[in-house]
């Protein structure tokens, strides 16, 4: 069984996604990041730097294990089942690009921009402009590798898991996927998928959809080292 710390966010359908795709066992905690469910103590044992996702596997190999980040959590699970990660050596450092890339480039800007877009006080100008186009420069990373190709490695893979959900969301974050027809291609794809619907649609109706923000809830933002230094039981 496998504790799934979770919100109904793009870092948490990440994993949500692996989880349905292999049809792993789990439970999954809904977290209220708002109310500050992530920098409870008990939580920073599982995940130290207070976000989601993160999992608790009662069944590691060597016993029970907690894995933290998201590209961690889906390299994890797909060396535990052998699923979804390509067998050779060449792929499987494509692989590891295409997972570091996302979690050092389009998962930053991305959440940078949803900030802007959705949660910060209004007149931030320059912040916007600056992860609205760091945003659009990876869909064009992302488009020019998906040039001939329907997934980013040869077969649908965790590089296509940790990528779609920032894609699947570019409308509310203000950006049109026209310029980018592979990219838009490969987001229909892996939408069409069941389990990835199944994970999209999880906890679905608690999403923080902008009434919680960076005015009314500094719990959530403007944060600093108080927040994880602090005990909040
Ligand atoms: N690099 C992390 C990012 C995780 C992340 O930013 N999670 C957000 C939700 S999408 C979170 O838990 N935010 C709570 C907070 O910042 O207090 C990963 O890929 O797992």
């Amino acid at each position: 069984m496998i504790d799934f710390y979770y919100a109904p966010t793009p870092n948490g359908w990440k994993i949500a996604i692996m989880l349905e795709e292999c049809g792993l066992e789990y439970r999954t905690i809904l977290m209220r990041l708002t109310t500050g469910d992530q920098l409870k103590p008990a939580f920073l044992e599982i995940n130290p730097n207070a976000k989601i996702p993160a999992i608790f596997d009662h069944d590691g190999a060597d016993g029970p294990v907690t894995v933290f980040e998201s590209g961690a959590i889906l390299l994890y699970l797909a060396e535990k089942t052998g699923r979804f990660m390509p067998a050779d050596a060449s792929g499987r450092k494509e692989m590891l690009e295409w997972l570091f890339w996302q979690v050092g480039n389009q998962g930053p800007m991305a959440g940078q921009l949803s900030h802007f877009v959705n949660y910060a006080p209004k007149g931030q100008g320059y912040g916007h402009k600056r992860y609205a186009g760091e945003y659009e420069r990876n869909l064009a990373v992302l488009e020019r590798r998906l040039d001939g190709r329907d997934y980013i490695l040869d077969d649908y893979s965790i590089a296509d898991m940790i990528a779609f959900p920032w894609v699947f969301i570019a409308k509310p974050l203000g950006v049109s996927l026209d310029p980018f027809p592979n990219t838009a291609a490969w987001r229909a794809r892996i939408k069409a998928r069941q389990a990835v619907q199944r994970a999209i649609n999880l906890y679905k109706d608690e999403q923080n959809r902008g009434e919680q923000n960076a005015s009314n809830n500094n719990i959530l933002f403007n944060q600093n080292a108080k927040h994880v230094l602090e005990k909040r039981n």
